[in-house]
């Protein structure tokens, strides 16, 4: 993409709305526009990430055995009488009536429409186990929508939805669905731990909150220092094996939220290994039984002929919020530094004298081999200054910058800068190419 060309509305005055730093960035990046109280339009820039966010979600949900559809986000409101959650949800439901004063919502969440479908397609314990999932818009009315994008009225979550035939095998559902999670997060480059947790309007007894720690995180966290930069299972795990053991070893120590935060639990714990901070919830999965399949007749017939009750677990992520959750653990204070996995741009070329025709032939070269071998780069074509144009590239935090100006093209060189470090090194144009190309390897599909 040519900057010439591109739509990136920068703020150059921090909003005084935003109090935290993925906030300010979002809004100086032109990332998103706020149309009101947690309801943004997703400018292309922020739509970039937003969307290789969601895509790295669906590769390790297919990955782990789970099926992509879509469901709406108008429901009726019949359906939530009957879960009995209509009235127990409360404020935070949007509730809309239509021309002819049938009762709507907009979906604040999806167990109720997913039953719905499973109820009336699947009859049998030989078309279990089932874990379907979509990626959809969510609205709750949110008492105190703030920060940006981490918590906003209007989001964007990714939620799957097990059956299964006993509680046994809810539970291998649901540990398909902790592994993946911990795979997710790592490929953007997140510590995320997973910790007991409260189950809230959604139900159940088991349930796990994915955080990661970051100072302005909206909820307290306790946990054992060792869960902190431990390894994931990776991409070989065999979903259909006994994951039970890779649970284990993560839940063995202890986690907890502040609900489910056990004093005399965490006092076990050695004293140099005690973290108590804040974190920010990016994913939570609940295994709730027969909640919702019971009251709303969800059954299948078993190997014994009998008809069973199914048992079911959710799976949520929070594919919006993790455009801010990123942000909050990869900045500083000139910008954005954002994880290869989901850079909007994979580089940045800076011409540094726009209109010369040595700057402009090695840039468009530069573009031209960049963008066939797939690393999408950002040129900067304008005719700004220097100094705009650096910080300009810091804030929106391409991780690698290709400085090309006169002075270094004499010697045959460009300036290749990487913005988590800092480094700059001075390469021909040929093995900056090469370095950034080397960089991506295994990261691009
Ligand atoms: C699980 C999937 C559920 O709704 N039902 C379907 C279950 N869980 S949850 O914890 O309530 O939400 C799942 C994730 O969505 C993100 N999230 C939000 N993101 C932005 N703004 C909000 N207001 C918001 N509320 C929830 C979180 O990441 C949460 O873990």
């Amino acid at each position: 993409m040519r900057l010439s060309r591109y739509f990136l509305p920068l703020l150059k005055e921090t909003p005084a709305s935003a109090e935290i730093a993925s906030h300010r960035f979002m809004l100086r990046a032109g990332m998103v526009k706020q149309h009101s109280a947690g309801i943004y339009s997703w400018l292309p820039l922020g739509h970039k990430v937003l969307t290789k966010i969601a895509d790295i979600v669906r590769e390790e949900q297919n990955r782990a055995g789970a099926i992509e559809m879509l469901m709406p986000t108008i429901q009726p409101a019949e359906l939530w009488k009957e879960s009995g959650r209509y009235d127990d949800y409360g404020k935070e439901m949007l509730r809309i009536t239509d021309r002819s004063g049938r009762e709507l919502l907009y979906g604040p969440t999806n167990e109720e429409v997913l039953t719905d479908v499973f109820r009336s397609f699947v009859r049998s314990y030989k078309d279990l186990p089932q874990l379907l999932y979509h990626i959809q818009w969510k609205f709750r009315d949110e008492v105190r929508p703030r920060f940006g994008v981490m918590r906003g009225r209007e989001f964007l979550m990714k939620d799957t939805y097990s059956f299964d035939i006993d509680m046994e095998a809810a539970v291998r559902s649901y540990n398909k669905m902790f592994v993946a999670y911990l795979n997710t997060f790592a490929r953007m480059g997140l510590q995320a731990v997973p910790m007991r947790a409260d189950t809230g309007p959604i139900g159940g007894d088991l349930s796990h909150e994915f955080i990661i720690l970051a100072e302005t995180g909206e909820s307290e966290v306790f946990c054992h220092a060792d869960l902190l930069g431990m390894d994931v299972p990776g991409p070989d795990v065999n979903f259909d094996g006994d994951l039970q053991p890779l649970v284990d070893a993560r839940t063995a120590l202890y986690a907890a939220t502040e609900e489910m935060h056990d004093a005399d639990a965490f006092a076990q714990v050695p004293e140099d290994k005690r973290v108590s901070a804040r974190g920010i919830e990016i994913g939570h999965i609940f295994c709730f039984g027969d909640k919702y399949s019971k009251p709303m007749g969800a059954k299948v017939m078993g190997p014994d002929g009998r008809e069973h009750v199914v048992q079911m677990g959710s799976y949520g992520i929070g594919v919006s919020r993790l455009v801010g959750g990123i942000i909050e653990a990869s900045h500083d204070e000139n910008g954005i530094i954002w994880p290869l996995a989901v850079t909007p741009f994979g580089a940045g070329i800076l011409n540094l004298r726009a209109g010369d025709e040595d700057t402009d032939k090695v840039c468009e070269d530069l573009y031209a081999r960049l963008g066939a071998a797939g690393i999408d780069p950002l040129y900067d074509d304008k005719a700004d200054r220097g100094g705009v144009k650096f910080s300009r590239m810091d804030l929106i935090g391409l991780p690698f910058q290709i400085v090309v100006g006169p002075r270094g093209l004499k010697e045959g060189i460009v300036e290749v800068k990487t913005r988590k470090t800092g480094e700059r090194q001075n390469l021909s144009p040929d093995e900056a190419v090469n370095f950034i190309i080397a960089q991506y390897k295994g990261i691009l599909t």
